[in-house]
């Protein structure tokens, strides 16, 4: 298989990139030290996480010189994310550092008061009708970032003569990749793009800058500008009474079989499960190991092997969850969060969600008057790997009161569910940990706030009372969490039908949906939810094979 060099100078998520190079007939040699960029022919810079951090990683390993070498000779380089934004002179992200130059320009960050950041999803790379490496106007490629290369730079960089791909994020354009001759860099993530991602990796790896043809000029009245609905499928994994990594599903968060001796629901194979849904056009890939409160995650050694396998098949982003937190191994050696985070993004994720150790950690932060201390999981993963890599899943569940007055929790009226069993008319969601198994005194809405604070960039927010149940999302728990916080949030548990997913998009502003029960138990497919959303007008990413 014909060599692409890749230059590997931070820790990120890489192995879904060379299953990806591997995936269009390419092998990847790494690059370990600048003398070995200079015989590089091809050279691809992916990069996550901070802008001065990447670019300090790669001035103190001296790469500087030899990328603008590369460069300056006109051979063929790609970047990828922070990849990408390294070209430029610099980011509002990290101003004291300077980036590579080879681009004018430097990046600003999305406007947060008018919505979500990071900027995580699907959304165009429209190059006007130009064909350029493949991209096509009319498809959905994978970004995920809060910093960007501001649209107001485009006739400049026109004039230079790079071809722009631009994007449209709520009331804020963006180039979403640049070319010219043999360069291509990417704000998205092509090896997350499903079909789409790995057409524009293929054609930059066989020099194709000016095809193959997409049709990009016809597709171009078919461009529906800005970010799709997103619709993730969650698979709970644990072992079984066998003693077998399976998919398993609770009722409000109880996975035993009600009859037949109560076993273990088992509802499939994780990575055939993944793979599936993903072939349904699964826009994420949640795994959740459910009883790692239990275990020493250091011989939950299967879920990585779930990953690395996963992502030898499934191209879009994979988010891994349980038993992230600072442990202590069977030998007796401590283990951190981000170390356990660092093997999870090297077998394939390129998030992790953090449940039980979030809320302790949001307990501490008020009790230290909301002191940041950055020693907890949160601001260590998010801090090596960037916000958009931490996720924190929220298992809360009502607590219904006669008034405001009678708790010093933040509190909603609940008019829309109606009043709870005793007739109380108020409720605040207060957070478990455990699985469920615990409930602290802490409300939602401290724990999304505290967790922003710390870091975190998204918010999966589970229900325990709806979870399983077939009802719907609860839309007043995402409601008073969203208006809480400007990070993106996942709503999660009570999906049962199509119309559900449109009611939560419709009823909250919530920035994705996630459904388990409905699409393991083959009730509906991934593809039969988003047709129906498309069918009521909601952009969704159209799938391609
Ligand atoms: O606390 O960091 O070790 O993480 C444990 C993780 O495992 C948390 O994210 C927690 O939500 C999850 N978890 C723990 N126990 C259970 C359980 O079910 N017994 N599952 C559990 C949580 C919730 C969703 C579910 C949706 C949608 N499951 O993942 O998929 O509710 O379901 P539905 O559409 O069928 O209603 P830590």
């Amino acid at each position: 298989m014909p060599i692409v060099h890749m230059l590997d100078y931070v820790a990120g998520n890489v192995r879904s990139l060379v299953n990806a190079i591997e995936k269009v007939g390419y092998t990847v040699e790494w690059i370990s030290s600048p003398d070995d960029v200079a015989k590089a022919d091809k050279l691809i810079l992916p990069g996550v996480g901070h802008f001065g951090h990447c670019m300090a990683q790669l001035a103190s390993a001296n790469y500087l010189p030899a990328v603008r070498k590369h460069l300056e000779l006109g051979k063929p380089f790609m970047g990828i994310c922070v990849g990408m934004q390294a070209l430029f002179e610099g980011s509002i992200e990290a101003p004291e550092v300077p980036g590579i130059g080879y681009i004018k320009g430097k990046l600003d960050r999305f406007d947060a008061s008018t919505k979500s950041v990071p900027h995580i999803g699907w959304n165009s790379a429209n190059t006007a009708g130009q064909e350029v490496y493949g991209l096509r106007p009319s498809s959905k490629y994978y970004y995920v970032h809060s910093y960007k290369i501001p649209y107001g730079l485009k006739e400049e960089l026109e004039s230079q003569g790079w071809s722009l791909a631009t994007a449209r994020y709520e009331d804020e354009e963006f180039v979403g990749a640049v070319a010219k001759g043999n360069v291509l860099a990417t704000q998205f993530h092509p090896e997350k793009s499903g079909a789409a991602g790995l057409r524009v990796l293929k054609a930059f790896l066989d020099g194709n800058i000016n095809g193959p043809q997409t049709g990009a000029s016809a597709a171009l009245e078919y461009v529906q500008e800005g970010l799709t609905r997103r619709v993730i499928a969650c698979l709970d994994v644990r072992t079984n009474d066998q003693g077998d990594l399976v998919v398993t599903k609770g009722d409000q968060y109880d996975v035993r079989e009600k009859t037949s001796g109560g076993n273990v629901r088992n509802l499939g194979k994780p990575v055939e499960m993944a793979r599936k849904y993903y072939e349904q056009g699964a826009d994420e890939i949640t795994f959740l190991n459910i009883t790692s409160f239990r275990d020493c995650p250091l011989a939950d050694l299967p879920m990585l092997e779930i990953l690395r396998k996963t992502s030898e098949t499934v191209f879009v982003p994979l988010t891994i969850g349980g038993g992230i937190r600072d442990t202590t191994d069977t030998d007796g050696t401590m283990v951190s969060a981000l170390e356990i985070a660092k093997m999870y993004f090297k077998s394939g994720a390129d998030k992790v969600s953090i449940g039980s150790d979030a809320v302790i950690a949001a307990e501490e932060y008020y009790a230290t008057s909301k002191k940041l201390l950055g020693t907890t999981a949160i601001e260590q993963i998010s801090k090596a790997y960037g916000n958009q890599a931490v996720v924190v899943s929220i298992d809360p569940k009502r607590v219904y009161v006669e008034s405001p007055k009678h708790t010093k929790h933040n509190s909603i009226l609940t008019n829309y569910t109606g009043p709870g069993p005793n007739y109380d008319r108020y409720c605040w969601f207060a957070c478990t940990i455990k699985g469920g198994r615990e409930t602290r005194d802490i409300d939602v809405v401290e724990l999304a706030t505290a967790c922003e604070a710390m870091g975190a960039g998204e918010i999966l927010l589970n229900c325990i009372d709806r979870d399983g149940t077939n009802k719907g999302f609860d839309v007043e728990l995402i409601n008073q969490v969203k208006s809480a916080i400007s990070i993106p949030v996942i709503a999660s548990s009570g999906a049962g039908v199509p119309v559900h997913f449109f009611k939560v998009f419709t009823e909250t502003k919530t920035d994705a949906a996630l459904g388990a029960g409905m699409f393991h138990r083959g009730e509906y497919t991934v593809k039969q939810v988003k047709d129906f959303l498309d069918e009521q007008g909601l952009m969704i990413r159209q799938f391609e094979s």
